[in-house]
């Protein structure tokens, strides 16, 4: 090995030791974001939404990106309600569980169908901030409300 070629490996090794160490800062840093497994203990923020008299209460929801969230949906009223969630599940993870009947299309989660009396809890971490509106889209029930998720 002469000279040259000598101080060409000792950058190779700098720079493989600084790729090594670069992604392990990225790794560590996706490991503390929250997920949907079953492993993952980070604690949840769990809002309550009632449906009563064709009202979503509250109509306004707070939620923060990177927090792992529960919306739980309880429906208070005789008939049946829908949860349409616009873009809020678009492109993340998210669980949907209980009584209601979650329907599909090709953009992900249509909608949630909530039978009377019933409830439906909705897991998922938000990924983008902004406004996203929801509401049901039941024939002559003009009900809505928005998520706001913020940074
Ligand atoms: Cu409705």
């Amino acid at each position: 090995m002469n000279r040259q070629t000598g101080k060409w490996t000792t950058w190779g090794v700098a720079g493989i030791l600084m790729a090594v160490f670069w992604l392990s800062c990225q790794t560590g840093s996706a490991l503390s974001l929250p997920t949907l497994a079953p492993s993952d203990s980070t604690p949840e923020v769990e809002i309550t939404i009632k449906i009563q008299n064709r009202r979503f209460e509250p109509g306004v929801l707070q939620v923060r990106v990177g927090q792992k969230t529960r919306l739980i949906f309880k429906n208070q009223d005789a008939e049946l309600h829908a949860f349409v969630p616009g873009g809020l599940l678009s492109g993340i993870s998210f669980q949907v569980s209980g009584t209601g009947a979650p329907e599909f299309n090709l953009k992900g989660l249509r909608r949630v169908l909530l039978p009377s009396s019933g409830q439906t809890d909705i897991l998922f971490v938000p990924g983008q901030p902004g406004v996203y509106p929801f509401f049901c889209d039941l024939p002559g029930h003009v009900m809505s409300g928005s998520v706001v998720v913020k940074e």
